[in-house]
């Protein structure tokens, strides 16, 4: 390729690629979705749909990049989690980041009126990421318990707080005074006294989020031919028996 004369000003790129041999955390979560969700009109607190859109969309950011071992997703949020190795786009930081939220953005508008039911789509929604490094695994375990853990405490809260709100007629400001310093054992009892609900036998996917993995699944009974599958699971990462279970995700166990 010939030079120009203005070939210079490609000296002032910096350089942005991440620490060798560390986890590279990729979190998206989405613009003002208290808003946006209003706007849309998704069910409360969990929108089943909404939340299967937020997952087809990190499926797919998962099949364009085979680095992503897991992600984990839970209300407007979604982590990627890329291999220690990878070396996709020389492990440029920005290169990594925009690309995941571009497509992640993208598929949720694409894949919208499948998902949502032709719901008329009232304004573009947009999503901000962030690269976070993590040298050990358990670094990286500490995070997706954290991740997890959140959707926990929220999801007690805000299955507490809208069944005082839609089902015993509070507003808004009574549901929020009742639920003020309680425990999540106070809350667990609230839902079972007062409306009959067992917190734990609610939808896995509201209290644990998705876990997406990749899985070898036999495809047919004829053939040994075998296909990888992106799977969503909704099991607690906090306990040990999940990396039990999945021993590959961090390569080793002890
Ligand atoms: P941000 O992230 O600082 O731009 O602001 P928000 O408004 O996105 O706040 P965030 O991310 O902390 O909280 C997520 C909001 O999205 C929260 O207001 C609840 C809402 N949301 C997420 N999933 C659902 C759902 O399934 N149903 C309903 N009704 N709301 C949801
Ligand atoms: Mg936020
Ligand atoms: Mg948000
Ligand atoms: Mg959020
Ligand atoms: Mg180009």
């Amino acid at each position: 390729m010939a030079c120009s004369r203005f070939e210079y000003v490609k000296n002032y790129e910096q350089d942005d690629s991440v620490l060798p041999n560390v986890w590279i955390v990729i979190r998206l979560d989405g613009k003002g979705f208290h808003k946006f969700s209003k706007a849309h009109d998704f069910a409360k607190p969990n929108d089943v749909n909404a939340l299967n859109l937020m997952n087809i969309a990190a499926v797919t950011v998962m099949e364009e990049f085979r680095d992503v071992i897991l992600a984990y997703g839970q209300s407007d949020e979604y982590s990627f989690i890329f291999r220690k190795e990878t070396n996709v786009f020389n492990r440029r930081a920005a290169k990594l980041l925009t690309y995941v939220t571009s497509l992640f953005t993208s598929a949720y508008v694409f894949n919208w009126n499948h998902w949502m039911q032709n719901k008329t789509l009232h304004y573009p929604p947009c999503f901000d990421g962030r690269v976070v490094l993590y040298p050990s695994d358990q670094n990286l375990r500490d995070y997706l318990s954290w991740r997890q853990a959140d959707v926990h405490i929220n999801n007690l809260y805000n299955t507490a707080f809208w069944n005082l709100v839609l089902q015993s007629g509070l507003s808004n400001q009574e549901a929020e005074a009742e639920l003020r310093g309680t425990f999540s054992a106070d809350k667990n009892e609230l839902l079972f006294t007062k409306f009959g609900i067992n917190y734990n036998k609610l939808p896995p996917m509201f209290r644990k989020g998705t876990i997406l993995l990749r899985k070898r699944v036999k495809i047919s009974d004829h053939d040994s031919l075998n296909r990888q599958l992106i799977v969503p699971v909704h099991d607690d990462m906090i306990r040990e028996k999940f990396w039990k279970d999945h021993t590959e995700l961090l390569g080793k166990y002890k």
